[in-house]
C-alpha cells in the first residue's frame, strides 16, 4: 500500500498578499486585474464568506461583496514562494509531482523520515511552511493520489486529513461525484439526471449504462468510485503544451479583428516556445470564448509548427460563433518533450 500526501496552499495568491501587506489581513480581498472584464484568480477566506470564488468576474464578485479589495497579481512573487515550497518538500522526499505553483503530490511510501509516518511528515511540512514562509497549507494523506487530493480539501484551511486504507471504503460512499477531479458541473449534471450523485450511486449502477452516458471516461469514474487510483507520482513532469491567450478589452466579431489579435498572440507563443526550443511541435489549437462565456476549441495534429494553420483554425472556430461575439482568444501548441537520443547521451557521458 502506498502513502501519498497531497499538499495545497490555502488561498495561495491572496495569502501571499496578506502576508506581505498587513492592511489586507482583516478585510475581504481578491487577487486579479481590477478591470471591468477581468476574472479573479483567487480570494481570501473572508471574501469566500460572501460567495466570492476563483475565476469569478470582478463585477459579479463586487456585487456579492461591495467592500472587496481587488489586489493586483504579483506572479513573480508567487513563483518565488513556490520554489521555496518545493525546497521544503525536497527535505522529506524526492518523489514530488508539482501540479501547480501551490500544489504537489508527494510519495512517501519509502521515506524513513518521521519514523515512516506519512501523517507526521505532512505535519512537519506544514509546520515548516508556516515557520519559514509565514503561510498555511492543508494536507491530505491517503493510499493514492485521487484520495489524497480529496483529503487535502476536507480540513481546509490550515488543516490535515488522514484517510487510512481501512477507512477508504466507508469514506468513499458518500463522496459527491462533483468532488472527483475531472467531473465538472456539466458532467455532474448529466450524472445527476440518472440519479447518480455519490460514489455509492456509481458503485451500484450498471457499468454498461454508465458507458453509454460517459463513454470511456466511465472506466475511470468506476475506479474512483471505489477509491482506486493506480497513477504513480510522476517526478519531473515534462511540459506537454505551450499556450497564450488574451481576454479582449471589448468583444469582437469579425475575422479580421480576431486575426490581428492572433498575430500578437503568435509573438507571445514563439517567445514561450523559445524557452523550450528543443521540443517537437505535434499539435496546434485555437480556443475562442464567446460573450456568453461558452468556449470552443479546434485542434489539429501537425509535424511542425505552421503559422497559417492557426488562421485556418480560427476561421473554423468562428463558424461556431452563431452570432455571438468573441471575448477571449487563445492559441496552443501540443509538444513532445525533448528526449536525448542515445547518441547524445553517449556524447554527454563524463570522461573517465
Ligand atoms: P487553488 O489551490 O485552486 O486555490 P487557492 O490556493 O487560492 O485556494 P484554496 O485554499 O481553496 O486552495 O489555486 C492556487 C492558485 O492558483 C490561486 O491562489 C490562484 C491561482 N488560480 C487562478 O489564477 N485561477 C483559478 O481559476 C484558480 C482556481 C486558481
Ligand atoms: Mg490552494
Amino acid at each position: 500500500m502506498r502513502k501519498i500526501i497531497h499538499i495545497d496552499m490555502d488561498c495561495f495568491y491572496a495569502a501571499v498578499e496578506m502576508r506581505d501587506h498587513h492592511k489586507y489581513r482583516d478585510q475581504p480581498i481578491a487577487v486579479g486585474f481590477d478591470g471591468p472584464r477581468s476574472v479573479l484568480c483567487t480570494c481570501n477566506y473572508l471574501a469566500r464568506q460572501f460567495g466570492v470564488r476563483s475565476a469569478m468576474p470582478v463585477i459579479q464578485a463586487k456585487k456579492l461583496c461591495p467592500q472587496l479589495c481587488v489586489v493586483p497579481v504579483r506572479m513573480e512573487v508567487y513563483k518565488a514562494v513556490s520554489k521555496q515550497l518545493m525546497e521544503i518538500f525536497k527535505r522529506y522526499t524526492l518523489q514530488i509531482e508539482p501540479l501547480s505553483l501551490d500544489e504537489a503530490y508527494l510519495d512517501v511510501t519509502d521515506s524513513n523520515m518521521c519514523n515512516g509516518s506519512a501523517t507526521l511528515i505532512a505535519q512537519h511540512i506544514r509546520q515548516a511552511i508556516f515557520d519559514e514562509l509565514q503561510l498555511t497549507a492543508s494536507a491530505g494523506v491517503a493510499p493514492n493520489k485521487f484520495l489524497a487530493k480529496i483529503a487535502s480539501d476536507e480540513q481546509k484551511p490550515n488543516g490535515q486529513f488522514v484517510l487510512p486504507p481501512e477507512q477508504v471504503a466507508q469514506f468513499i460512499q458518500q463522496l459527491p461525484l462533483k468532488k472527483i477531479p475531472g467531473i465538472g458541473p456539466k458532467t455532474a449534471a448529466k450524472l445527476a439526471k440518472q440519479g447518480l450523485l455519490s460514489c455509492a450511486d456509481v458503485q451500484q449502477f450498471s457499468a454498461d449504462k454508465l458507458h453509454v452516458i460517459m463513454g470511456n471516461a466511465s472506466y475511470t469514474l468506476i475506479e474512483r468510485s471505489f477509491g482506486r487510483d493506480t497513477r504513480p507520482v510522476i517526478v519531473d513532469r515534462q511540459r506537454k503544451s505551450v499556450a497564450a491567450e488574451t481576454t479582449l478589452a471589448q468583444d469582437i466579431v469579425s475575422y479580421q479583428q480576431c486575426a490581428s489579435v492572433l498575430t500578437d498572440l503568435l509573438a507571445t507563443l514563439y517567445r514561450r516556445l523559445g524557452k523550450i526550443s528543443k521540443s517537437k511541435v505535434i499539435k496546434q489549437g485555437i480556443k475562442l470564448k464567446f460573450a456568453d462565456f461558452n468556449q470552443t476549441t479546434v485542434e489539429m495534429s501537425v509535424t511542425a509548427i505552421n503559422d497559417a494553420l492557426f488562421f485556418d483554425l480560427l476561421k473554423k472556430a468562428l463558424t461556431r460563433a452563431n452570432h455571438r461575439k468573441v471575448r477571449l482568444i487563445g492559441i496552443m501548441l501540443g509538444i513532445q518533450p525533448y528526449v536525448n537520443t542515445l547518441k547524445e547521451q553517449q556524447l554527454n557521458l563524463p570522461l573517465k
